[in-house]
């Protein structure tokens, strides 16, 4: 035995000696001796007696010999270190979204442009997380706005936000998506309401909010996605809703989709359907989803349209510069900026970018961005949409974005 490690064992109490009301202890005092002949000499009775609150002392800890402590043991704790990182980012990112939320759902009123709303949350998003200047920020895409602003009116269930110059307003009658992204390090939380004024669509969005509940209930590790889409859709499909004396059925969007987050990708590949499909694949541990439904009274099946304002660089794909010709400099901007996080065409006249649409409009043609276009059912109808994001963890699930609100 070495000298260190002898003394280690000689710092280390082992055996420490029981607790003093014992009755060991008495045992061993000689003027109880004869008054206790009759008891066992050697005190050998349950243990539990001895430790009544069953805490028993702890062996001599040693350190693990050090290599291997260098090789699997470091890997292992680094893993662990990260993803305590990951769902602290989420939770702030989290923490931040039911605060702009509050800001804008107080401040939110009939009349108000859907550029004031769009800023108003935007503001508040760049205010929380420091990115108030892209320019002068150290890491522009270390934490900020996640994804544009959806502001979806009415028939159009997602991916419309403002452009310049958009003189939309919202009115008394209205039904508003509202689709906030922030992201801390990549960490995405993606989470959206619907807000209406007039009570008669509360059937709808209890459709709409009960449906998404039934996701994120069913949700979990080895659960089928086609499974999760049969329950979203049962619950869904059991409600109506009466508008100015017509009656509706709620059906799901069944073209539109939950999905799984991966870092600084909105969309990590696997998809949620809010109808039963048939798709097999299951949920991971470890995985984060967006739970979202959309419940309409039209069709329940949106077609793009309208001028787009979303897009998104495509994670990997690679083109010579050659190719590029008017594109450069914008591409450029958006690897700087924004990476393979979604941006919208407000945030390239922000960064000061001007005349960019010819040359976006090519990286779009190019597949270099992928463009999103506003998503709409039938003209004259209405759809809502009620999102949060869950994390996987091996025990457990984490509605992170859960708030008092929604
Ligand atoms: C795309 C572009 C964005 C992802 C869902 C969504 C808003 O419809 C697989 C399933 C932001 C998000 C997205 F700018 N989309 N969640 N919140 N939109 S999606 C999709 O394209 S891909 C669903
Ligand atoms: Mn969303
Ligand atoms: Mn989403």
């Amino acid at each position: 035995m070495s000298k260190e490690s002898a003394e280690t064992f000689e710092s280390t109490p082992l055996n420490e000696a029981p607790p003093a009301s014992d009755p060991a202890v008495e045992n061993s005092s000689s003027a109880n001796k004869k008054k206790k002949k009759k008891r066992s000499k050697n005190n050998i009775k349950n243990i539990s007696l001895i430790y009544p609150d069953e805490k028993y002392p702890e062996g001599q800890w040693l350190d693990y010999n050090l290599k291997r402590t260098s090789e699997a043991e470091e890997k292992y704790i680094a893993r662990e270190q990260q993803r305590e990182q990951e769902w602290n980012d989420m939770r702030k990112a989290a923490e931040i979204h039911r605060r702009v939320r509050r800001n804008v759902q107080n401040k939110i009123k009939a009349d108000m442009p859907l550029t004031d709303i769009a800023n108003t949350i935007e503001d508040a998003t760049r205010k929380f997380t420091g990115a108030e200047d892209l320019h002068t920020m150290e890491n522009p895409k270390s934490q900020g706005i996640g994804f544009p602003t959806g502001l979806s009116l009415n028939s159009c269930a997602a991916h419309f936000t403002p452009n310049a110059g958009d003189k939309t307003v919202l009115r008394y009658e209205d039904v508003l998506k509202i689709d906030v992204g922030v992201q801390v390090n990549g960490n995405i939380v993606d989470s959206a309401w619907t807000h209406t004024f007039d009570p008669k669509y509360d059937n709808l969005l209890k459709a709409v909010r009960e449906a998404t509940y039934t996701g994120v209930k069913e949700a979990g590790i080895d659960v089928r996605l086609t499974d999760i889409g049969e329950a979203i859709q049962e619950v869904m499909e059991s409600y109506e809703v009466e508008i100015d004396g017509k009656t509706y059925p709620v059906k799901p969007c069944r073209n539109l989709c939950g999905h799984n987050i991966a870092p600084y990708t909105i969309h990590g590949g696997k998809s949620v359907p809010i109808v039963k499909n048939g798709d097999e694949t299951k949920m991971e541990e470890g995985e984060h989803f967006a739970i979202e439904t959309f419940g309409s009274t039209g069709r329940g099946f949106v077609v793009p349209g309208g001028e787009c304002s979303h897009y998104a660089r495509n994670a990997g794909v690679q083109v010579p510069s050659s190719q590029l010709g008017n594109a450069k400099k914008l591409l450029h901007n958006i690897d700087t900026y924004f990476g393979t996080l979604p941006f919208c065409r407000r945030y390239l006249d922000r960064l000061g970018e001007e005349k960019y649409l010819f040359s976006l409009n090519n990286l779009v043609r190019q597949g270099i961005v992928q463009d999103y276009p506003p998503l709409n059912d039938e003209p004259g109808s209405y759809t809502a949409q009620f999102e949060h994001t869950i994390l996987l963890h091996p025990h457990k699930k984490e509605v992170v974005s859960k708030g008092d609100d929604y």
